[in-house]
């Protein structure tokens, strides 16, 4: 809207600087407008602040400017700083001072903000002397999930402006807010529907001359409400608790902080000091490796070499859903939500009526938060698989039974209408197996969704042996439509997440084995940064379900003799524990349904004579062994998903690890953290830990482990070279 505006007033084009990443033009004769041109996001690089600078020191000379706009191009104020260039020599001039010349201009100046301004971008227009925002914009301080602080003065100039409650929350959670909070909570002076620079402009043609005293933020006292000292407590508790020992949301605690307490000048100092910390500590690496690494995860390829930027999708417009259990009726929601006509099938009149009530419900909900119409007339039930004969798509969703899912497949596919794709929901199960029950196995795609399934960000893509290009890039569209963030993954069993999970969870079982409590490997797994350790999740998701599983694999009634298995789970299931549902499990709970989890005295001493009878002697497992057990298991299996290519490359795992199993963001994921313990540490204890339990296949060092040591350990993105070229020297 900046040029459609330009040309509507009739730019000063004599006064146009083009290139330099910053427009300057003259608009209605007396304002000197400044765009930012950075694509895509307009991010804040070094070049765009010099530019700003030089066209800020333009617009102050001129004696016809009286005032000053700053608005983006392409219809984006501005992303914040650029964070390609955090991991490269810093050159340029710096934002903060940058930012508070802009705030000392004897020249008004407004910020015209359309699109996002955030980070550094909000900063800038903190900066500013008025705000002038679109009702579309999105507008925040996202810093904190980058491992940082907004350090630009943001943790500054925001609590002077909103208060410290709204800052303290908006900083320590990183949370957008539409322009509409914004206008509320006193962030931007001005929302319009219409032309943002058109009213930013007029704005500035008001204001030109009037005095600046009260609009410049750094100037103002911070509002200090009487019981400051316990909301900063409370802060300090509530990010403790929350942060699974990520450190700048306390960092972002302590910097508003020095803003509610000190001098404005002083409360900078702290800013910067802070700053410094997170800048370069591992955490805010590992951050930012995971935000680069979710938008990665689209750019897929898999090895027969179809890839994104050559594979098609089709244009989907109806889809069905076979099956409305709990993930049925969450894909039904997502899909619904994205706008597409869904087609929700179950075979029997009363499921269907309890499916389409829950449905309903989750659909008014979501267009509450959203403040948008329920998208309930998108969806038609039907208790016919019929109804479904002239969708463009189906995601079926029954129970996770390969005899059940193959005769939902043969029956689709003499149903649908030709070129129908026919994904399946499964979290483990073999995608060609059900693929040569259909015509057209070229059609067949596996969509892993995690429960709840329209609210979980992650979607593993499973592509089969035959599945074509233009459906794997049908079902990442899909998966793009429904707000996921999709990762396309090779067929075997337990796909990449489920796959990684397995060896993990066998140590857990194991070290109860060999002396450790529920207890202690929880603590320690939750002290690392998961959500839950393995054995309040298992009390929680149901002992029963990987019970089934396992019987249904025969591995509950098989001799183990190479291979050391721990029936531990399947002996509670039998005594009926199957965790929170039964009131009894791994822990213990008040009642059914409770979700407390206390340590279990019978749980102890069933274990103590478990051991007596298998000739096991406790001994004293302390957290490290239950990291290094439990972690190097689970990354040495990822190392063989990318020696196989089930996984593209390591962002993949990582992806999905962060998003999908609860893997603390701030550590990466589990091959970014591989790569921060050190690979050669990771291969030293692997083979220690085989060593000692060489019935435990899992634990030995995988090849391409060897290799990358061997290669010299080179950094996280090279992998894929050693990959494709074992031989490679790099
Ligand atoms: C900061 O400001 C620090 C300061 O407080 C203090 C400094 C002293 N830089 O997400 P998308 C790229 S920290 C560089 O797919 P969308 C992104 O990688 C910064 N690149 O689009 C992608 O590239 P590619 C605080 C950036 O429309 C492309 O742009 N700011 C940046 O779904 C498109 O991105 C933030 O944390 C950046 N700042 O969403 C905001 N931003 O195509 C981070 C984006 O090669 N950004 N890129 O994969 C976002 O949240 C979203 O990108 C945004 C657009 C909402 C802006």
């Amino acid at each position: 809207s900046a040029k459609k505006f330009r040309s509507a007033v009739g730019s000063d084009t004599s006064n146009g600087l083009f290139g330099n990443m910053a427009l300057y033009s003259r608009v209605s004769g007396s304002v000197g407008l400044i765009t930012l041109q950075n694509p895509p996001v307009n991010a804040l690089s070094a070049v765009v602040r010099q530019s700003l600078i030089d066209l800020m020191d333009r617009a102050l000379s001129e004696p016809e400017v009286k005032s000053v706009v700053i608005c983006g191009q392409n219809g984006k104020f501005c992303g914040g700083a650029d964070i390609k260039e955090f991991r490269s020599d810093m050159t340029g001039p710096p934002l903060v001072p940058m930012i508070d010349r802009l705030e000392l201009s004897s020249k008004p100046v407004v910020a015209a903000i359309e699109g996002v301004a955030l980070g550094g971008g909000l900063e800038l227009a903190l900066g500013c002397h008025y705000r002038v925002a679109h009702s579309k914009t999105r507008l925040g301080l996202p810093e904190v999930t980058l491992g940082l602080l907004p350090g630009a003065g943001g943790t500054q100039r925001l609590p002077r402006l909103v208060g410290i409650p709204a800052a303290l929350e908006l900083i320590t959670t990183g949370r957008h807010v539409t322009a509409a909070e914004a206008l509320q909570l006193g962030l931007v002076d001005f929302v319009t529907d219409h032309n943002t620079i058109e009213a930013a402009v007029k704005l500035a043609l008001s204001v030109a001359g009037k005095s600046l005293d009260s609009r410049r933020i750094s100037t103002c006292k911070c509002p200090r409400p009487p019981y400051a000292d316990a909301l900063f407590e409370e802060a300090m508790q509530r990010v403790r608790r929350s942060a699974r020992g990520a450190i700048a949301p306390v960092a972002c605690v302590q910097a508003v902080h020095a803003a509610a307490t000190l001098p404005f000048a002083r409360g900078m100092e702290q800013e910067k000091q802070l700053m410094a910390t997170l800048f370069t500590s591992g955490q805010a690496r590992a951050l930012q490796y995971q935000f680069f690494a979710q938008r990665a995860v689209s750019r897929w390829s898999t090895p027969s070499g179809a890839r994104w930027d050559t594979s098609k999708p089709r244009p989907v417009h109806k889809v069905a859903v076979i099956g409305l259990g709990t993930m049925g009726r969450g894909i039904t929601v997502a899909l619904a939500q994205a706008g597409l006509s869904v087609v929700a099938v179950e075979t029997h009149e009363k499921q269907l009526m309890e499916a389409k009530r829950v449905v309903s419900g989750m659909l008014e909900r979501g267009a509450k938060r959203l403040g948008a119409p329920p998208a309930l007339d998108k969806i038609n039930y039907s208790c016919e698989i019929q109804a479904v004969a002239d969708v463009d798509l189906v995601i079926e969703a029954v129970f996770e039974d390969m005899v059940v899912k193959k005769t939902v497949f043969r029956q689709l596919s003499a149903i649908c209408k030709p070129g129908t794709f026919l994904f399946t929901n499964t979290s483990g199960l073999d995608i060609d197996e059900l693929a040569a029950q259909t015509r057209n196995p070229e059609l067949v795609v596996g969509m892993h969704f995690f429960a709840p399934a329209h609210v979980m960000k992650l979607l593993e893509v499973v592509y089969g042996r035959r599945s074509s290009s233009q459906a794997v890039a049908t079902a990442m569209k899909i998966g793009k439509n429904m707000d996921k963030i999709s990762v396309a993954v090779g067929n075997c069993s337990g796909f990449v997440g489920n796959r990684m999970l397995r060896p993990y969870l066998d140590q857990a079982f194991f070290l109860l084995e060999e002396g450790a409590t529920p207890e202690l490997v929880d603590q320690a797994l939750e002290e690392f940064g998961f959500a839950m350790g393995v054995f309040r999740m298992s009390d929680l998701s149901g002992l029963d379900i990987g019970w089934k599983v396992r019987k249904a694999k025969e591995m509950v009634s098989k001799t183990h003799q190479d291979c050391r298995y721990s029936p531990l789970g399947d002996l509670l299931c039998e005594r009926g524990r199957f965790g929170q549902k039964t009131g009894r499990g791994w822990y213990q709970y008040d009642k059914p349904g409770g979700r407390v989890a206390k340590p279990d005295p019978w749980l102890h001493s069933f274990l103590e004579k478990y051991r007596a009878q298998r000739g096991f002697v406790a001994r004293r497992i302390d957290h490290q062994e239950v990291l290094e057990r439990c972690l190097y298991a689970l990354i040495n299996e990822g190392f063989r998903i990318l020696e196989d290519r089930i996984a593209s490359g390591p962002e993949d795992i990582d992806v999905i690890y962060v998003l999908g199993y609860s893997w603390p963001r701030h550590r990466g994921g589990p091959m970014f953290y591989a790569q921060m313990v050190g690979l050669s540490r990771i291969l030293e204890k692997l083979e220690y830990y085989h060593q000692l339990h060489l019935d435990i296949p899992s634990l030995q060092p995988c090849s391409l482990l060897r290799k990358l040591v061997a290669n010299g350990r080179p950094p996280i993105h090279k992998w894929v070279e050693v990959i494709k070229n074992p031989h490679s020297h790099l």
